[in-house]
């Protein structure tokens, strides 16, 4: 432990476990984006609430900025610790903490995957519903620091919807109790509402209470292969009318190729510009209801083919068309973007940005697929060969540009669900005003006065 500042944090902490190994270093200073190189001061993995208060006043008296880290699988670059701050690792925090049957509560720490999450409420009979591919190694407490989304906001919305009561540690070190579990609050600002989503730059979700729900009713998955965008809307309004959704996402034929490539099974023939992954509440009746939209769908030439599946086997195989996308891509280490419209906006959205990019960027493979229902599109620009990584971020951070100016016509945000972190912070004004982004800016002053929480994020 060469660093003083370092040796004081463990003299004063002597049950604190620090990491300071290179290898260390480099594996808790990055996350998904693989864009900055990890140059940690050294990794912080507290083991209690306590701790975690200690090494955020120590960081007050030394100066030292801290990033908080669940998993790290966020793709802003939110989780980044590439300027010497300390990284505080919440993975050691991982215990359930209580449940209570009668408000229907899970108490936790941070630390917890969200698979875990799933597994404990399911012990108690119950549903913990936010949902998305992460969920074996992104931790509760990211989630709910980026509000996180998924593939079943259609029916349950974001993270922010199942957080009844949040434990905080301020910037200053001071301990926040917010909401309690209540339901009902009308006390006031609602600050668990502002943490949530914050990027850990206001406070560090050290425990969470979550509300749990009905498991949700057996469900029958189809896919669906869409000649048009505007079919899609279309077959949209369809399904939405006629069954309960659970999902309903979408992905191009070009995402279809890299998850084929990948070992995934082709579930319906032929090339298809656009698929459908749609999820929806079973029951004889719904099984009818399904087919007779399904044909209509058909007679109106809104939807070419579609399958639906027989087994749990095969539900798993069709979404795994979906949710192995990101993976697939992958090895071409794309740029991501990840933006939110109105969904009745989307089709002029799209059409005008497919022109633009397809006129300026005609070199770049870019893949399209997300959460369509929630008017929620994944971005992704594949990396091309012959381009430097310098020249293909250049040419990236360009596209988000348009994306950012053509958003804001049509009333729309950079971020629809992984939010700013390093990798969007230049292009906040798109969405946000600039009475609102100097707000913000006020309310990490007031909960954070040294700036020492995940700095750089969100804003420069
Ligand atoms: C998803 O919906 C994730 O699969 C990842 O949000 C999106 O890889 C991406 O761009
Ligand atoms: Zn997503």
């Amino acid at each position: 432990m060469t660093d003083a500042r370092l040796a004081e944090l463990a003299a004063r902490l002597p049950n604190l476990r620090l990491l300071t190994d290179p290898a260390d270093l480099e594996h808790y200073g990055r996350d998904w984006t693989r864009r900055w190189t990890p140059a940690p001061l050294a990794i912080a993995l507290p083991g209690s609430v306590e701790e975690v208060q200690a090494i955020v006043r120590w960081a007050n008296e030394r100066n030292v900025a801290v990033v908080p880290s669940g998993g790290r699988t966020g793709l802003s670059g939110g989780a980044v610790a590439a300027n010497g701050e300390l990284v505080l690792s919440l993975e050691r925090m991982k215990s359930v903490l209580g449940f209570d049957a009668v408000d229907r509560t899970l108490t936790v720490q941070a630390g917890m995957t969200l698979h875990a999450v799933h597994e404990a409420a399911r012990e108690q009979g119950l549903l913990y519903p936010v949902d998305f591919a992460a969920r074996g190694s992104c931790l509760i407490g990211g989630n709910i620091a980026t509000n996180a989304g998924g593939i079943r906001v259609i029916r349950y919305g974001n993270t922010r919807e199942w957080i009844a009561g949040l434990t905080v540690v301020a910037g200053n070190g001071e301990l926040l109790q917010l909401n309690r579990g209540l339901i009902k609050n009308s006390s006031g600002y609602d600050l668990r509402q502002l943490l949530i989503g914050s990027e850990g730059t206001l406070g560090i979700v050290v425990e969470a209470t979550l509300r749990l729900t009905d498991p949700a009713p057996p469900s029958q998955v189809m896919l669906l292969a869409v000649p048009s965008m505007a079919a899609l809307m279309e077959v949209f309004a369809l399904f939405r009318s006629r069954l309960t959704l659970q999902a309903f996402e979408f992905f191009t034929g070009a995402a279809l190729r890299h998850v084929l490539v990948h070992g995934a099974q082709r579930a319906i023939d032929g090339d298809h510009p656009y698929y459908v992954v749609t999820e929806f509440d079973a029951g004889e009746a719904a099984q009818d209801a399904a087919l007779a939209a399904f044909e209509y769908g058909l007679d109106q030439g809104w939807i070419s083919d579609g399958v639906i599946a027989q087994s749990e086997a095969q539900a798993a195989a069709l979404w795994r068309l979906r949710e192995g996308i990101t993976e697939s891509l992958a090895p071409h280490r794309p740029y991501k973007n990840d933006i939110s419209l109105r969904i009745s906006a989307l089709p002029g959205f799209l059409q005008e940005i497919q022109a633009l990019l397809g006129r300026e960027y005609p070199h770049f493979e870019v893949v399209w697929f997300g959460h369509i229902g929630d008017g929620n599109l994944h971005i992704n620009v594949l990396r091309p060969d012959d381009l430097s990584d310098s020249d293909f971020i250049a040419q990236c951070e360009h596209v988000t540009k348009l994306l950012a100016e053509t958003l804001q016509r049509h009333g729309g945000s950079i971020s629809a669900e992984h939010g700013i972190g390093l990798v969007k912070r230049a292009y906040l004004g798109s969405t946000r005003g600039e009475a609102e982004i100097a707000l913000m800016r006020g309310v990490k002053q007031v909960f954070d006065p040294k700036g020492l929480l995940n700095p750089g994020k969100l804003f420069a």
